[in-house]
């Protein structure tokens, strides 16, 4: 008889009394530690096994069945994006193709990624709408589908290209308004398409009660640094943005269309920045993925396949990695078919399995391994911030040993990989209001600090010093803020001296 592992089981389950259901189960159990006898045969099910969600982009004339069988989240390629479905007015129209998808995902179980609310592109009756115009979308596409939507990207693409780090010059961030001219848009007085959109979302999904989770959504903010170790400054752009707009903010979903754009490629500290993001309390999701068969000079076959291998377990190892969505099902059918960068050949639903995608399957039977992030997620938050995931890990950072009194404490959290690492900084005001701080320590000889946020560095060896940027050198009595860090080298023993202004 030919049958599955998963109907194997079955059969057993049926026949046999308890008792030797109870010994069977056992030495499934330590079949198991092997990945031949536990193996799942499909990506949807060796992901939810792992604890994740593998989807698929798809749209209404590509509901082949190996979108459900395959995958287990679905997000619509552009029936859900405002020129499809928004009218001028923030109104709903032409919604088939979005419903057709969202009953589809329904009725085979899958999750479903709302995509997109507010984007500068694609944005059809929409463009050049005030902020109450998309408010009024934003209500009404939540309001659609309500908790039937897993997951929005509430705002899309918010930042330039070209790693400058700053928001996008094109409507609708030129509604922004900065009105103390420091720069940013997270200020008293300042105005932020995309802290309005996240509240408004936030409001419209808490008076309906529902269970959706509100996303951002941006490419080229995988890595930490970029070709040639420079940092990501849009990744760390997107990282201020989540850390101070966290109340809002469930989730984060890195695009993950890998190529061989300086900006776009696979870096070793993808899963670095994956956790620090996860860290801020998030989930991260690697939302578009394609890989580029020809990235790094690697043809197609084996060397696509380390790359998607290397991208999957960059996810797997971070608990709060909890989903991936590859951007279509086969090469010829992706926008960017000249890429080959998906995991099957084919089309029309007629599919072959690619190199690639044995790879991932198997990287996911391999699960999460030892997730034991050594950073603490951020639990200091306004108190308007939804509760922190209970399944999130507890921090194993030890408290200051000395509690402040007055002035301020810091502790340092690292998260390390051989040759590098990232340390985030804790910093808590004493029993008085601060109105800004100094952070300074002294690195092992040979360590050097690489890339900052969420601080002003002075120094990159030796004794290094921190100072608050404009944003978040107030600090309430008792509260704390987080900067961070990268280097190269080791960053064992760091022992930071906070000095209060
Ligand atoms: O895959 C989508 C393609 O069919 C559309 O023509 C294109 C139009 O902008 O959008 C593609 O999807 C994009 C997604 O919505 C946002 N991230 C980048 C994706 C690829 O451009």
């Amino acid at each position: 008889m030919n049958s599955s592992p998963r109907q194997r089981r079955k059969i057993i389950g049926t026949a046999l009394p308890a008792a030797v259901l109870m010994l069977v189960s056992s030495a499934v159990a330590v079949q198991s530690v092997g990945p031949a006898a536990a193996a799942e045969t499909t990506l949807r099910a060796a992901a939810a096994k792992a604890g994740l969600f593998f989807g698929v982009a798809a749209s209404p004339n590509r509901l082949y069945p190996i979108v459900g069988q395959e995958f287990g989240q679905l997000t619509p390629e552009n029936d859900m994006k405002p020129d499809r479905i928004a009218t001028s007015s923030g109104g709903l129209q032409n919604t088939g193709g979005a419903d057709t998808l969202v009953n589809h995902a329904q009725s085979n179980n899958m999750l479903v990624r709302g995509h997109t609310l507010v984007w500068h592109s694609q944005a059809g009756a929409l463009q050049g709408a005030s902020q109450a115009t998309l408010n009024t979308f934003i209500g009404n596409a939540i309001n659609r589908w309500g908790s039937r939507i897993a997951y929005w990207d509430v705002v899309n693409e918010a930042l330039e290209d070209n790693n400058t780090g700053r928001r996008r010059n094109q409507w609708p961030h030129t509604m922004n308004r900065d009105a103390n001219g420091d720069g940013d848009f997270f200020d008293a007085g300042d105005t932020d398409v995309i802290r309005d959109s996240f509240i408004r979302a936030k409001q419209v999904v808490q008076a309906g009660g529902y269970t959706t989770k509100l996303c951002i959504n941006d490419y080229d903010v995988e890595g930490l640094t970029v070709q040639g170790g420079t940092p990501n400054r849009k990744a760390n752009a997107l990282y201020d943005i989540v850390r101070n707009y966290r109340q809002y903010i469930d989730c984060v979903g890195f695009q993950a269309h890998f190529n061989d754009n300086p900006n776009s490629i696979i870096t070793d500290d993808l899963q670095a920045n994956i956790q620090r993001f996860a860290d801020l309390g998030v989930e991260v999701h690697l939302s578009e993925v394609d890989i580029d068969d020809d990235l790094s000079n690697n043809d197609i076959g084996a060397g696509q396949a380390e790359n998607y291998r290397k991208v999957v377990r960059a996810c797997l190892n971070v608990a709060k990695c909890t989903g991936i969505t590859v951007w279509g099902i086969s090469d010829s059918e992706s926008w960017r078919s000249s890429e080959r960068g998906l995991l099957f050949t084919g089309g029309n639903g007629s599919y072959q399995k690619k190199a690639a995608y044995h790879a991932v399957l198997d990287e996911l039977n391999k699960g999460r391994g030892s997730v034991t992030p050594t950073t603490p997620p951020v639990t200091t938050a306004p108190p308007t911030t939804p509760p922190v995931d209970p399944t999130t890990p507890p921090p194993t950072t030890a408290p200051p040993t000395t509690p402040p009194t007055t002035g301020c404490s810091a502790t340092v959290s690292l998260n390390s990989w051989t040759g590098g690492f990232v340390a985030t900084v804790r910093v808590t005001a004493g029993t008085a209001p601060i109105s800004g701080w100094t952070v300074r320590l002294t690195l092992p000889s040979g360590t050097t600090v690489t890339n900052t946020w969420s601080a002003n560095a002075s120094g990159t060896s030796g004794t290094v010093q921190f100072s608050n940027v404009n944003y978040n050198g107030a600090v309430s009595a008792g509260q704390s803020t987080e900067f961070g860090f990268q280097g190269t080298g080791t960053a064992t023993g760091l022992t930071p001296v906070c000095t209060a202004s």
